[in-house]
């Protein structure tokens, strides 16, 4: 049994509905979801001429390989019917994978802890709220003193 975190977000159509049908998939398709943060409206990060996300992390239970958990993801977004319009551009959801346990990897489709995550607010904010002490396997440190690096860069 694993455990992991996934980073939820949405901008466009019913941002709400959009986040609690993904979960609703997850379910489904045998994710057990521990745990779960708010949900906070932010501002585009990254390609900023596109509407506000709602965002949020949860905690989950998984029994398979990063690379399953990967595909689960990867098909609740094409269940939803999410099209890649631009990169870093407006989705209706987008599912991804932050931490797996403690596993550091790199391959073409997944890294792993995901590569960006202690740039983001949107992330870090969330996941202080439910594993502020977690510890990222890489930089050596917890979810809240990264968040505190951040907002004061
Ligand atoms: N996702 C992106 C790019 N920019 N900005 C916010 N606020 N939230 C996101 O989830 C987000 C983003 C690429 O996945
Ligand atoms: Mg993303
Ligand atoms: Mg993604």
């Amino acid at each position: 049994m694993s455990v992991a975190y996934v980073a939820l977000g949405s901008n466009l159509g019913n941002r709400k509905e959009n986040i609690q049908q993904a979960m609703a998939l997850l379910k489904e398709a045998h994710v057990e979801i521990l745990d779960q943060s708010s949900w906070y409206k932010t501002k585009p990060y990254g390609v900023t001429d596109q509407p506000d996300f709602l965002n949020g992390v949860i905690k989950l239970e998984w029994t398979g390989t990063p690379q399953t958990l990967l595909a689960v993801l990867l098909s609740v977004e094409k269940t939803m019917g999410r099209k890649r319009l631009r990169h870093w551009g407006e989705r209706n959801i987008d599912l991804d994978l932050l931490f797996f346990d403690d596993i550091v990897m790199k391959t073409e489709n997944l890294t792993l802890p995901h590569p960006d995550l202690q740039n983001r607010i949107f992330v870090l904010e969330p996941l202080c709220e439910i594993a502020g002490k977690l510890v990222h396997p890489v930089l050596g440190k917890t979810m809240e003193v990264l968040l505190g690096e951040l907002l004061a860069r």
